[in-house]
């Protein structure tokens, strides 16, 4: 799969759209969108957001990638919520709730969380999914599952050693940020998918791990290209016209973007898209 992540929806809504989606399937070549669903950051889920606001926009954006015969990821966003442990009585209604409404529904994939960090545990982040995973089972016994990884899903070796059992589809993510991470993590990826491990890659940026700075395209050809290699999902961060490296676009447009409203991030994916394609996305 490969696909586009929104930034947060509370902040950046608009970019919940089915013409937009369209416009990324048509001229990027995408088959997946990501929502990006914060969860303790203000405006977050558990926070102050308003809680039947956004699961309304969640529907929204699953329903515009389903009408776009897209895949769509409903994320939980955690992040300064570094503990999953923390919300999981909010994260279990709401996955009760996505997961009862799409039942059956091949194109919506689960992230149960996004990234475990401030010193969060396998055993936490192992501890929370088997909390959330039969949840989603109990309503639909076979949609895609995404499990996080330790340290901002970077510690895909912890997950490997320690895997979850029984809990049918699912897969454990991995994130990098291009002009930050080098040989090492990729390294880690590469063998943890030859060994047979399920790894899908959520979120990426092209920029350093702040999500800001100059774009590092010689590393983002070597990390698509490593992905490419293995069949390894990707999507791409982030949906918006954020001052930030990672955002993709320049302008106010968030329904049918040219190449003018692109940023340097957006205009490197979408060619590398186009000459990547496969007979799938084609
Ligand atoms: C960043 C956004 C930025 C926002 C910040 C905090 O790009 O605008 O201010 O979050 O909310 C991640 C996270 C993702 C981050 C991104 C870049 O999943 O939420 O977005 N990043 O820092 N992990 C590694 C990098």
């Amino acid at each position: 799969m490969r696909g586009v992540s929104t930034h947060g929806i509370a902040w950046f809504p608009q970019y919940v759209n089915a013409e937009l989606f369209g416009n990324l399937k048509r001229e990027w070549g995408i088959n997946t969108v990501r929502l990006a669903m914060y969860t303790g950051e203000e405006g977050g889920y558990t926070t102050d957001g308003n809680k039947e606001e956004l699961r309304k926009l969640v529907h929204q954006g699953v329903d515009a990638a389903i009408k776009q015969d897209l895949y769509v990821i409903v994320d939980w966003h955690t992040l300064s919520d570094n503990n999953p442990l923390i919300s999981v009585d909010e994260a279990k209604r709401f996955f009760d709730e996505m997961s009862h409404d799409y039942a059956g529904k091949p194109n919506v994939i689960y992230e149960i969380r996004n990234e475990p960090n401030g010193g969060t545990t396998r055993a936490q982040v192992k501890q929370y999914a088997e909390q959330i995973i039969p949840v989603i089972r109990a309503n639909d016994k076979n949609a895609l599952i995404l499990v996080g990884t330790p340290n901002w899903c970077q510690n895909i070796e912890a997950a490997g050693a320690d895997p979850i059992t029984g809990a049918g589809n699912l897969m454990y993510t991995m994130h990098f940020y291009a002009a930050e991470y080098h040989e090492e993590l990729r390294n880690a990826m590469v063998s943890a998918v030859e060994s047979g491990f399920p790894v899908f890659v959520s979120e990426f940026g092209l920029t350093q791990a702040s999500g800001d700075g100059a774009i590092d395209t010689a590393s983002a050809q070597a990390w698509l290209n490593a992905m490419d290699e293995h069949d390894i999902s990707y999507v791409i961060w982030n949906l918006s016209n954020k001052n930030e490296g990672s955002a993709l676009f320049v302008t106010g447009e968030t329904r049918n973007p040219q190449t003018s409203d692109l940023t340097a991030e957006a205009k490197w994916y979408r060619d590398y898209l186009k000459q990547h394609a496969t007979e799938a996305n084609r």
